[in-house]
């Protein structure tokens, strides 16, 4: 591990310089440097997917002490002396801040390297300290007990950096923090947030418009996750337009956020799907204009490194690319997909949840959802139709890792348009579907009879950890199709069906 560690380190300095030499030669400003960063680091940056919360002790947990109090540090400059810039929650902006936490918590400290120098941060008394962040928009983080009470220095260890002002107070206070609950936001998509079919129209252009938004939202009852989002619900926007349109996309990043967000679309062509020209920091603005060249239904994700942490915090779409002429018309349409959680504890505790990495990169998720929470589509928003109505859903799988057995307990898929494919014909008579990771489908189905059926990934342990959801169809039940209870008598004798 020691051996992989230094390997990925030499790995990130190399590309570092790589991406820094091509800015150079190309006389690219600081944001060339930092797409091309982004673009060829994904490894480089193994431990960037820590500061999974920018909240502070401005954000406390509630007295269990098992869940991290988070402070994230940024390097800087302020006033001719290198520092520690605090970022989020009441150390914001604040030069050097003074963390408190209380006796007993689990301190994580994210280190954002905020200027381009090697930093990192120490803790003596609790024997903590992080990795190096090596190249401007690094991270690492790490975590500690504070199991003794007092004031106590953070600083960093690289020379020189301390006395030149990197250095802060860390208090540890006696007893249990006070018991605070916050509820989140609610993150859910709503399935029927589907924007209406492109008409008979000549290709054009079309302005998207998505903001990066990182906000602690509704996992469960009373269970929260600081998710990272397009436009503050998980997944993203029903995106729609036809083939041959023109896509202007504006990728504004909250400056709210602590993280730099991009946007890879599937259903583009040109470097990084978009990725490559989006990388965004906070307060900032970035476009990309693509030309949807191929009808079909496409995933788009966030691609800043470490790629798999934005995908599973909900950075994760889809985009409609309609065929000339249009889709067939159905009565409803709806948008779900799915999605998993790598949670430090277990699925159902209660409180602020952090994600944790090594279950991230080995894939052990805690939630797999539907629409970004546990119950978004059964309590939340159930989805409805009326019996002899005609239902397409458009499902994907954000992921990061897990492949999705989409199945309707009750009904059978009409047609289903592999992997979403929109210039093949469907198939037909279709139990469930396979969709991957990054991968997506279109079905579409009578619903005959009404009762309440259930959208499921057929790997049903997955339904114990959050998955399901409900399509509600009201209206008189037709019991030709089924009911309770023997056949009807039609006057002809039972038959036994066919089997050995
Ligand atoms: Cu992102």
């Amino acid at each position: 591990m020691a051996f992989l560690t230094k390997g990925l380190a030499t790995c990130a300095a190399l590309l570092f310089m790589a991406a820094q030499a091509a800015a150079q030669q190309h006389g690219h400003g600081a944001a060339g440097s930092k797409a091309a960063e982004a673009q060829q680091a994904p490894a480089a940056q193994k431990s960037a997917a820590a500061p999974a919360a920018p909240q502070s002790a401005a954000a406390p947990t509630g007295a269990d002490a098992h869940t991290p109090v988070v402070f994230t540090l940024r390097s800087g400059i302020a006033g001719g002396r290198l520092v520690f810039i605090g970022v989020g929650g009441d150390i914001e902006g604040k030069i050097d801040p003074q963390l408190t936490a209380h006796e007993g918590e689990t301190v994580q400290i994210n280190l954002i390297n905020g200027e381009g120098a090697e930093h990192d941060v120490v803790v003596d008394q609790f024997a903590a300290r992080s990795d190096r962040v090596i190249a401007k928009g690094a991270s690492s983080t790490f975590s500690f007990t504070a199991d003794r009470t007092g004031e106590f220095v953070y600083y960093c260890s690289l020379p020189g950096h301390r006395a030149a002002g990197m250095e802060g107070r860390l208090l540890v206070l006696p007893g249990p923090r006070s018991d605070v609950t916050a509820d989140g936001s609610d993150i859910t998509r709503d399935p029927s947030d589907v924007p209406a079919p492109i008409q008979a129209r000549p290709p054009q252009t079309v302005r998207v418009d998505l903001e990066t938004v990182e906000l602690k939202g509704r996992l469960d009852n009373g269970t929260t996750y600081t998710y990272w989002t397009f436009n503050r619900k998980v997944p993203g926007p029903l995106l729609r337009v036809r083939v041959g349109d023109t896509v202007e996309t504006h990728l504004k990043n909250s400056s709210d956020s602590v993280m730099t967000h991009s946007v890879d679309f599937h259903g583009a062509t040109g470097p990084g799907g978009g990725a490559h020209f989006t990388q965004t920091d906070p307060g900032h603005e970035s476009v990309v204009t693509f030309k949807a060249l191929v009808p079909g239904v496409y995933v788009y994700h966030c691609a800043t490194p470490s790629v798999a942490h934005h995908i599973t915090s909900g950075m994760y779409g889809l985009i409609v690319v309609e065929p000339e002429g249009g889709l067939p018309q159905v009565d409803r349409e709806f948008y779900v997909m799915q999605g998993e959680l790598y949670t430090a504890k277990p699925y159902g505790a209660k409180g602020e949840q952090e994600l944790d990495y090594d279950k991230l990169i080995s894939e052990r998720a805690e939630y797999f959802l539907f629409n970004g929470a546990v119950g978004a589509l059964t309590k939340a928003h159930p989805m409805r139709a009326r019996p002899g109505e005609t239902v397409r859903i458009y499902f994907g799988v954000g992921g990061p890792n897990y492949t999705s057995t989409f199945h309707v307990i009750g009904e059978i898929f009409d047609r289903v348009y592999s992997a979403a494919s929109l210039t093949s014909p469907p198939i037909t008579g279709v139990q469930s579907v396979t969709v991957g990771p990054g991968s997506a489908t279109m079905v579409e189905f009578k619903v005959d009879r009404a009762g309440r059926y259930i959208l499921v990934d057929h790997a049903l342990s997955r339904a114990e950890r959050g998955l399901a959801g409900f399509l509600i169809v009201d209206g008189p039940k037709d019991d030709d199709i089924m009911h309770a209870g023997p056949a009807t008598s039609s006057g002809n004798p039972v038959q036994p069906a066919t089997a050995k």
